[in-house]
């Protein structure tokens, strides 16, 4: 069976836009006094810099909507905790209701589904209303629904940090978590530059939180940890991995490699939701024909299992056109690592989405794939 590679490409385009255009929109209440750091932690965690246009779209008196076009993700920017005890009532009433408001839809794309509570670290103190606040809003029974995270902004001092943390601990609060975070990167000093660090961990304690139908939102969305899009990405190359084995063992005539193929572009859709990034079609043509696509223009199964035969030590008994359980699962993980390994090495700067299509980029697709084809086998022994 010979499929061209530029079919299969275009199917895969279609897949990924159809697999990012049915994900789910996660929406995140971000609370705490004007000037804390709520929109410098918005902008750097989720991309497409949510918090830079404008002012959103009004929903209360005191709170905004903000959305970007194509990203899964609505924040709602509260304000008003500065202006004193009466308005932090109202706020209070607006974060309920606006809850509320989304429970009633019953849709889990209207429902809130976290609250960061943010205080400035360096502001060294937290008033007790803040505390008060907190405690009040967390024993109202909708709000037991949606888990709350306390988010320490601008800790530049992770001494003060964790003296901060460790008050609020002791208070008792029923929230998630209390995360010290630095969302860019501070001079303290003319020598001493504090590191960005804690993003990671906001979304790690975040995503055990959230239901199962928005973890590959939450990844397609944040920009702060690739290793959690990492193992996101290898749980849909270990499904794929196991539909592919199941596939060549149901004894079908076309069952040779390109009998694969609806499994792989599934997976390929997955992994390219999950790091959020726009793929185009010479993408994903470089990654097939660098890969299984070895051959010229077209995916041939028997060539695709000749060649992968070639690499496997001890593969050599493959025979006829059926390609074993074992081979279909070695090339499906060998193509969704090479696929994850590089769009790894774009998240962290290494390349540009542009060079995938390029000599530098094939070249570096290729060594991936061959690299995992070697590997499981080679763990087995
Ligand atoms: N270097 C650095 N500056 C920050 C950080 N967070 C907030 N700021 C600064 O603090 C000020 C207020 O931040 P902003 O995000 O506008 O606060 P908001 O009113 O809560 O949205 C701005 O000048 C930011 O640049 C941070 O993590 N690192
Ligand atoms: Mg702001």
């Amino acid at each position: 069976m010979e499929i061209s590679t530029d079919k299969v490409a275009r199917e895969a385009i279609e897949a990924i836009s159809e697999r990012i255009k049915n994900l789910k929109t996660l929406n995140i209440i971000v609370a705490g006094k004007t000037g804390v750091g709520k929109s410098t932690l918005i902008n750097a965690v989720f991309r497409e810099k949510l918090a830079e246009t404008g002012m959103g779209k009004p929903v209360t008196e005191h709170m905004r909507k903000l959305t970007k076009k194509d990203v899964p993700l609505a924040i709602y920017d509260t304000r008003g905790f500065e202006l004193g005890k009466d308005v932090q009532a109202q706020v209070k009433q607006e974060v309920l209701d606006t809850i509320n408001e989304g429970l009633a839809t019953k849709d889990i794309n209207q429902t809130i589904h976290c609250i960061w509570y943010c205080i400035n670290t360096a502001s060294n103190r937290v008033e007790p209303e803040e505390i008060e606040w907190i405690r009040e809003l967390t024993k109202e029974k909708q709000v037991t629904k949606v888990p709350i995270i306390i988010v320490l902004t601008q800790s530049f001092s992770k001494k003060n940090a964790d003296a901060l943390r460790k008050m609020l601990l002791e208070e008792n609060l029923n929230v998630l978590q209390v995360i010290p975070v630095l969302a860019e990167d501070y001079d303290i000093d003319d020598e001493y530059t504090a590191k960005a660090f804690g993003l990671d961990v906001l979304i790690k304690v975040m995503g055990e939180s959230l239901p199962d139908e928005l973890m590959d939102t939450l990844q397609n969305v944040q920009i702060v940890s690739l290793a959690e899009k990492r193992k996101r990405a290898r749980a849909a190359i270990a499904t794929a991995t196991t539909l592919a084995i199941t596939e060549a063992t149901i004894p079908i005539p076309v069952a040779d490699a390109a009998a694969l193929v609806p499994t792989q572009i599934a997976m390929i859709a997955s992994i390219t939701a999950i790091f959020g990034f726009e793929v185009n079609k010479s993408v994903i043509t470089a990654l097939l024909s660098s890969t299984i696509g070895s051959s010229g223009a077209t995916i041939l199964g028997r060539t695709v299992v000749a060649e992968v035969a070639k690499l496997l030590p001890g593969a050599g008994t493959i025979a006829g056109t059926a390609i074993s359980a074992t081979t279909a699962g070695v090339i499906t993980t060998a193509l969704g690592e090479a696929y994850l390994g590089i769009l790894s090495l774009v998240f962290s700067g290494e390349m540009v989405l542009d060079d995938l299509s390029t000599k530098k980029g094939k070249s570096k697709m290729k060594e991936l794939f061959q690299n995992a084809l070697k590997k499981p086998l080679k763990d087995e022994n």
